[in-house]
């Protein structure tokens, strides 16, 4: 309607809009990107955002929303580092009369009235797309190939619909049979000490889904130390698709990458601005993906910034 289309003049309105954010930590190079999306979409428009880094400590988190309801900022927004033990410190957001916007990743509460927005990537279609192409991959196997996973932090949104996603295609196409799992913590070393870890039980390994590329990238280097020929055998599939990635990809270690892209500061900002002129906001804005293989990472390298 009209009242959609342009500014409500007649609303005081705070100037500048003040954004309390909360991030995950330093754990990646989507994360710095994505820290980066978020601090010069806020910086474009002005809006006077205070950044907290949390370090992956979700007690640090919890602590950063209390204190921007403190200070009484017009909205908070958050990348919640685990899935729960949120109802609480949301409470008192709530009661506050401060809006709150979860990004890229979701909170378990069942109190839908916690937040007003969520921003981010479907996970699950991310897990759905790497056991595609492996399923495809091994169509004309004589046996179903062994897979490991090596997954990201517990209780984080990513890790687990990545892996429901994988698992709910691999048990429908069965050429893939999923025989163990690690925790990487998404960081390259993390990547290498599950990779070793799986190596051990499972030597004879067709293919790997790592939840993450420096996961992948760690598990590259365990691979090539053990004298294996990762990309080929074991295939590894990623998600993200940063620079690194791409580039490992054009050099034949990975083999699949799925995007998951960490640019939505344009959209966080576009949600904090109609929640501060008190306009209606989305309960939801999902980024769009692309896949990735060693001829479309050729193309996509020049231009990807992260
Ligand atoms: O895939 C990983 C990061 O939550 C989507 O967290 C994000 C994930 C991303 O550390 O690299």
């Amino acid at each position: 309607g009209q009242e959609d289309e342009g500014f409500d003049l007649g609303k005081d309105v705070n100037v500048p809009q003040r954004l309390g954010f909360s991030q995950v930590g330093s754990e990646s190079g989507w994360r710095l990107a994505n820290t980066r999306s978020i601090k010069k979409a806020a910086g474009l428009r002005e809006i006077d955002l205070t950044f907290e880094n949390a370090d992956g400590d979700q007690k640090k988190q919890i602590a950063h929303i209390e204190s921007f309801i403190e200070d009484r900022v017009d909205v908070i927004a958050f990348s919640p580092v685990v899935e729960s033990g949120w109802d609480a410190v949301l409470r008192r957001a709530r009661d506050a009369g401060i809006p709150v916007v979860l990004t890229d990743r979701l909170i378990d509460s069942t109190d839908t009235s916690l937040y007003v927005c969520s921003i981010g990537a479907e996970f699950i279609s991310e897990g759905n797309l790497a056991a595609l192409y492996l399923g495809n991959t091994f169509a004309k196997a004589k046996k179903p190939a062994t897979v490991v996973e090596i997954l990201g932090t517990k209780d984080s949104t990513p890790t687990r619909q990545r892996s429901e996603g994988f698992a709910a295609t691999a048990a429908k196409e069965k050429r893939l049979r999923v025989v163990g799992s690690e925790p990487g913590d998404w960081t390259k070393a993390g990547g290498e000490a599950a990779m070793r870890k799986l190596l051990r039980s499972h030597p004879d390994l067709d293919a790997v889904f790592a939840q993450n590329d420096e996961m992948g990238l760690g598990a590259v280097s365990v691979l090539e130390d053990a004298g294996m020929d990762p990309g080929q055998k074991p295939r590894i599939v990623t998600v993200d698709a940063t620079k690194a990635g791409l580039q490992a990809l054009v050099a034949g270690k990975l083999t699949y990458v799925v995007e998951c892209s960490p640019e939505f500061g344009d959209d966080l900002m576009d949600v904090v601005v109609d929640l501060c002129l008190g306009g209606t906001v989305p309960r939801r804005v999902e980024s769009e993906k692309a896949v990735f293989d060693k001829a479309s990472a050729e193309d996509a390298l020049p231009d990807r910034t992260y």
